[in-house]
């Protein structure tokens, strides 16, 4: 699986539009998105799976010469997670994961049923392109799980892939089997969790990613009272002590969190009630995370939340990618729906040899 700051052929995202999960019929949503895929298109590619339904509406919304639209029946938008995530070999050809999808969880805390046409998503996207795909039926992830280094190291959270809503029938030992198998990696650094309250059960795109090999970047907070003060220190203990697959040491970044953040009565109002969905309260802390941002060709596309910490965030961002312009996008609305731009978006690596 090679690194997010390797070339890409293009980034991937899908449309918003189920009224249980976006407010206000996902209006708000679908500006958010369009904003993120157009700053994203600035610098390579995008290619947006719409619904029929919605096709005249997202071609209108993503009118900008670099994004394509693709008609694709899905069941949420958070391409992250549902499309595959993309491996190449040494000649350069690239090929495709297709992990099997159970919506954050199956019937044990999943966010939505059915999510069948979800779980479809990474297959078609490997047949429009063309890309050989391995399915791993029965073997439960999600993208934004998971992180790597390019050069054979992964992390991840005991939180989620531990967590017996997604492969209760595997230890700890046989998924790093199955990660080996399919990433062709060497290392696997679990940290205990994820940000608090992370509706996916603690994705590591939310919380840590890496910044090059031998660096990594970790959401942060000095206030002992904030829910994730325990959840950094004991993320910090492992990093602190971990070698990756090359056997360094890893130089550990801060980020600091924003917030904290909670929506509005009025934007839970929006949301639909429907049954087995997310229930939106404002008494709910949001995981809100700027280390949920894209590395695209020679960018970062980061969140930001009209917090006071926006600044900071922008400023550590432009120091640990000097060769990179970074665009922060207003990140609010998407982070509602219960994510960010990492996890809207699947960047597929250029086709070039290693
Ligand atoms: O953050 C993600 N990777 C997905 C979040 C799904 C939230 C559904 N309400």
């Amino acid at each position: 699986m090679p690194a997010e700051w390797e070339p890409h052929s293009q980034t991937w995202m899908a449309w918003p539009e189920r009224p249980d999960n976006w407010r206000n019929g996902a209006k708000p949503a679908q500006a958010a998105f369009s904003a993120v895929a157009r700053a994203i298109a600035e610098f390579e590619p995008v290619t947006v799976c719409v619904s029929a339904g919605q096709y005249d509406n997202a071609r209108a919304r993503l009118n900008h010469g670099n994004i394509r639209i693709v008609e694709m029946s899905t069941d949420d938008a958070w391409v992250r997670d549902t499309g595959p995530t993309f491996v190449s070999n040494a000649a350069g050809e690239v090929r495709g994961v297709d992990w099997t999808f159970n919506a954050w969880g199956g019937f044990d805390g999943g966010l939505y049923w059915p999510w069948q046409r979800d779980d479809q998503v990474a297959r078609k996207v490997l047949e429009i392109e063309g890309c050989q795909r391995y399915r791993t039926e029965g073997f439960v992830l999600e993208g934004g799980s998971i992180h790597v280094d390019g050069e054979g190291t992964l992390i991840t959270t005991e939180e989620c892939l531990l967590n017996l809503n997604r492969n209760p029938h595997l230890s700890r030992e046989q998924i790093e089997a199955v990660l080996r198998e399919h990433l062709a990696i060497d290392t696997v650094i679990w940290l205990p969790d994820g940000l608090f309250n992370d509706e996916t059960d603690g994705h590591v795109d939310n919380f840590c990613c890496y910044v090059r090999p031998g660096e990594v970047l970790l959401a942060w907070t000095d206030d002992a009272g904030d829910p994730n003060y325990p959840r950094c220190q004991a993320a910090m203990r492992v990093l602190e002590s971990a070698r990756d697959a090359k056997g360094r040491p890893l130089v550990v970044h801060k980020m600091p969190i924003p917030g904290p953040i909670h929506a509005t009565a009025e934007e839970c109002a929006g949301v639909d009630t429907a049954e087995g969905s997310q229930p939106r309260d404002p008494s709910i802390r949001l995981a809100g995370s700027y280390v949920n941002f894209l590395i695209v060709n020679g960018g970062i596309i980061a969140p930001r939340f009209d917090d006071p910490k926006d600044a900071e965030a922008e400023a550590i961002l432009k120091r640990l990618f000097p060769g990179h312009r970074v665009v922060l996008v207003p990140g609010r609305e998407i982070l509602l729906g219960g994510g960010n731009i990492h996890c809207i978006t699947q960047q597929q690596p250029a086709a070039q040899q290693r």
